[in-house]
């Protein structure tokens, strides 16, 4: 792990013993430069040992930023701590941010807070690893609060490995794990904390948590702070530098998220990034001391301009739209707008808090606050209560279609084996087995001549018998009993209604 002594810059150059070197140093450089007037060559020759003594001398050289390495000749009075042990000197014009900081080493700091957030870390620390700035001037900062998963276990795992990884220039700086609940009681799931009633509380304590991790965490050697959720899913590696080369005090991208196919693909995250409106500034009017404006209810309607809306996804991700509100999944800030002050109100400031309200306050301390509609990072989907409905709902429709898949399957196998398909014979052999049958139907008696029959006797008796029987019941003759039986009528006397070969 790097060290941070290793930044302490420069403090020691002048002392009494070496001020005839830095005189000498001095007449060399002024020599030098009337040299260079005349000629350059000449001029080389003589600076040459100058740039070497001062690199000699300075005690962190590598780590000395472009301005400040120069800084000897503008600014010849330092004082000397040498003979005070403990004694650490910084010069605060050092650390401003710089557009280019990945060329001037300037180090940030990066902050993450942590809430049960094991899930996520391992995807985290993979984009981390990618990062292309500079890992070695990035110091990492997380708190980790009110977990009840082992966010701290699955943090220190990671960490170890990206710190024992072969290629130094891979490892990050400083790595400092603060640790503090505040007795937050909302449930970290989607619904839970995206709740209405929810929000107040939670942004509030939220800041509270921020204002702890950045105020024990930021040294004077950052030039940057930058802010970033861990559940982050799709960032470009070079998020730093895309940020830093605007040149902004406090800048943030666009925030979506990615849905499932179901929801309609992807949709805007983040509304807390946004431009005020005469609405909001009207809502607000109207509200309790203590309130807090939260965007994306309908109990609050501001008519604001959101980043997230403004995108085009052919815009130029180098757009910039200036903002009052900001949101808090990836902030970039010069470290001077936490020095001077601005913080994440954890109270009511113009009716918002965390990090809205933090926009709103390094705006009126004349900061600029900007967003870029049209360079988008993607926060994770997490199914809200209802979503998780509908999806149980839809693995439900999903298993009902396939059990009625396998029953039609079933039956199409059961038809196959159990019955001959014989439409087609029967088209073929209607024909000859309908010319058989009389079509003048009851019109005709039928006589069937039993004749030959060897009991022809009994059944000649029978006939009769029956015959009588059926005259007697007004049957056979066409007039019919009821009239509810016609065709019973129609049969021909010779034929016993009850005829059963078997039997008779
Ligand atoms: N230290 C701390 N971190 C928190 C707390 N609540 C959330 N976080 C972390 O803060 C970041 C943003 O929280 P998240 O719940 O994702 O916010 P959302 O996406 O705006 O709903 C994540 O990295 C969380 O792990 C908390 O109470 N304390
Ligand atoms: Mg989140």
């Amino acid at each position: 792990m790097e060290h941070i002594k290793r930044f302490k810059l420069k403090h020691t150059l002048i002392s009494p013993t070496t001020i005839s070197i830095a005189g000498t140093l001095l007449t060399l450089y002024f020599l030098s430069k009337f040299l260079f007037s005349i000629s350059p060559s000449i001029a080389n020759i003589i600076t040459f040992p100058i740039t070497l003594i001062s690199i000699i001398f300075s005690p962190s050289s590598s780590t000395i930023s472009e301005s400040s390495s120069t800084s000897i000749f503008l600014n010849p009075y330092v004082p000397n701590f040498r003979n005070n042990p403990g004694v650490e000197f910084y010069d605060l014009a050092n650390y401003q941010g710089n557009k280019d900081g990945w060329q001037k080493n300037d180090r940030i700091l990066f902050c993450v807070p942590l809430r049960d957030a094991a899930e996520h870390l391992p995807m985290f620390f993979d984009h981390l690893n990618k990062m292309s700035y500079p890992h070695n001037s990035i110091d990492l900062s997380f708190l980790v609060s009110d977990s009840s998963d082992d966010t701290m276990g699955v943090l220190l795992s990671n960490l170890q490995n990206a710190q024992s990884q072969q290629d130094k220039s891979k490892r990050f700086g400083n790595i400092e794990i603060f640790e503090k609940d505040f007795g937050q009681v909302i449930g970290q799931s989607f619904s839970d904390r995206h709740g209405f009633a929810a929000q107040g509380p939670r942004r509030k304590l939220m800041a509270r948590a921020r204002n702890w991790l950045g105020s024990v965490a930021i040294k004077p050697y950052h030039s940057w702070v930058y802010w970033r959720d861990v559940d982050v899913e799709t960032i470009p590696r070079t998020i730093m530098e895309d940020l830093m080369h605007h040149d902004k005090d406090v800048i943030v991208p666009n925030v979506w998220r990615p849905l499932p196919d179901w929801l309609g693909n992807i949709q805007p995250y983040d509304l807390n990034s946004w431009k005020e409106s005469e609405g909001g500034l009207q809502l607000a009017d109207t509200l309790g001391e203590d309130d807090v404006i939260v965007e994306g209810y309908p109990e609050y309607a501001t008519w604001r301009s959101h980043l997230a809306y403004m995108r085009d996804p052919n815009g130029n991700p180098e757009d910039e739209m200036e903002l009052d509100g900001i949101g808090g999944v990836s902030i970039l800030a010069k470290a001077k707008v936490f020095r001077t002050g601005s913080h994440f109100p954890a109270f009511s400031f113009e009716k918002h808090a965390e990090t809205e309200a933090f926009g709103k306050l390094s705006r009126k301390m004349n900061y600029n606050v900007i967003g870029l509609p049209h360079y988008v990072i993607w926060h994770i989907y997490e199914p809200s209560k209802e979503d998780l409905k509908h999806m149980a709902w839809m693995a439900e429709e999903e298993k009902r279609k396939l059990e009625e898949e396998k029953l039609e399957e079933f039956y199409d196998k059961i038809w196959e084996i159990g019955f001959d398909d014989v439409r087609e014979d029967w088209e073929t052999e209607r024909d000859s087995i309908l010319k058989n049958i009389d079509f003048k139907g009851s019109e005709n008696d039928i006589f069937v001549d039993w004749s030959d029959d060897p009991e022809n006797e009994n059944n000649d008796k029978a006939n009769k018998a029956n015959s009588n029987q059926n005259a007697k019941n007004g049957q056979g003759n066409g007039e019919g009993a009821s009239g509810d039986n016609p065709g019973q009528a129609q049969y021909p006397k010779e034929v016993p209604l009850e005829f059963d070969p078997d039997k008779n």
